[in-house]
């Protein structure tokens, strides 16, 4: 009894001691993060978007994207659906070429070359996964796409220029490159800052520690195989987790008031749903929330600006075919 009641007084100390350092040094601000909407800055981008493609009209220029899509995950295409809306809006020509499941490795690849080959198309993107019953060299199909037109910024050309920070002459990424613009939008700077990555994929996490590298960060990138995690993470200005795992990234692992960025899609059981299940991302929201100074929301944070980023490469794909035109 007298230990339970010690117990509980100690952690009541705890938490006041831990509300008076953190009034004094956030100047009596409770430490709560502040949410970034990745909705909200989504919709600045489309709206800054659609004025350029308005712009471009005048030269009798339309950007145009087409997605390729092997077989019919319905995640890719939820995914899918959310580029064409999003490219609607700003006034991209958008196409979903979807092939059967059936369909070979060199049909892909025919497919792939054609469209390199068609002036008219200025963004190609391959849905990845691709979902086929046959052998599929992902290497090889992401490759196909040419360096001129690869939206995703996946090929190796594009892949390796940003790994050496040729930052204007590259494609960048669209996962990564809305977290950036994530990053930006909180007014934290960084440059000098140490920044922790967690995973190492094509899409995310590689291409997110090059970028935070070459914005001057200092950069951490962890994976299955990091020793101690939560003690990297600890140590972090900026996290960004890229790891498919749900709630993985507990509150009490994080610096105080660090900016952080989640960019998992994982559905999780949840009976009070409809549906059965409900979308959670790689961190753990509720704990993160009480400790973080910046967070992004899952959903509605990295995931909407993955599709903004897309058109914005694909305007960005129509600019300089413009510009080439005009030298
Ligand atoms: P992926 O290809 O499966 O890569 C996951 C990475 O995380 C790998 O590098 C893996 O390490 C690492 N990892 C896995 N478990 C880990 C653990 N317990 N501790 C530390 N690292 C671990 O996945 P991805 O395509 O990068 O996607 C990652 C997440 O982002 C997924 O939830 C995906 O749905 C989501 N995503 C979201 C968007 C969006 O727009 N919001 C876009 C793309 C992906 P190894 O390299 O050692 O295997
Ligand atoms: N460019 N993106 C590109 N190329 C690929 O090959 N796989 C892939 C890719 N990934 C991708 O499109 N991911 C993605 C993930 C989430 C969203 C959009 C794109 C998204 O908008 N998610 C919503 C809803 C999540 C849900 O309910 O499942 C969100 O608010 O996060």
């Amino acid at each position: 009894m007298i230990a339970q009641w010690s117990c509980g007084g100690l952690s009541v100390m705890l938490a006041l001691l831990r509300h008076l350092t953190l009034s004094c040094c956030y100047g009596g601000r409770r430490s709560i993060a502040t949410i970034i909407s990745g909705n909200q800055t989504a919709k600045l981008v489309r709206e800054r978007l659609k004025k350029e493609v308005d712009k471009m009209k005048t030269s009798k220029v339309i950007p145009s994207l087409l997605v390729l899509q092997v077989g019919n995950r319905e995640d890719s295409n939820l995914y899918i659906s959310s580029k064409m809306k999003a490219a609607a809006e700003v006034g991209i020509e958008a196409a979903h070429v979807r092939l059967p499941n059936t369909v070979t490795q060199d049909e892909v690849l025919r497919t792939i070359a054609s469209v390199n080959e068609d002036a008219s198309v200025h963004g190609l993107i391959v849905q990845l996964p691709l979902d086929s019953v046959n052998r599929m060299d992902v290497e090889l199909v992401t490759n196909a796409v040419s360096p001129l037109k690869d939206v995703d910024g996946l090929s190796c050309i594009n892949a390796g220029k940003l790994s050496r920070g040729d930052l204007n002459y590259c494609y960048i990424p669209c996962t990564p490159n809305g977290c950036m613009e994530l990053i930006r939008q909180t007014g934290v700077s960084v440059a000098g800052k140490h920044a922790v990555v967690i995973g190492r994929s094509k899409i995310v996490g590689a291409p997110m520690h090059d970028l935070l590298l070459w914005n001057h960060a200092t950069v951490t990138t962890c994976h299955s195989k990091t020793h101690d995690i939560a003690k990297h993470v600890g140590r972090a200005d900026i996290v960004v987790v890229g790891a498919g795992r749900a709630e993985m990234v507990q509150g009490d692992w994080l610096k105080e008031g660090c900016v952080l960025i989640d960019c998992g899609i994982n559905h999780v059981a949840d009976g009070s749903k409809p549906s059965g299940k409900r979308v959670v991302g790689d961190v753990h929201f509720a704990s993160a929330y009480q400790r973080a100074g910046f967070i992004t929301p899952v959903p509605g944070g990295v995931g909407p600006m993955t599709v903004a980023m897309l058109m914005q490469n694909t305007v960005l794909s129509a600019q300089r075919v413009l510009t080439s035109a005009a030298v």
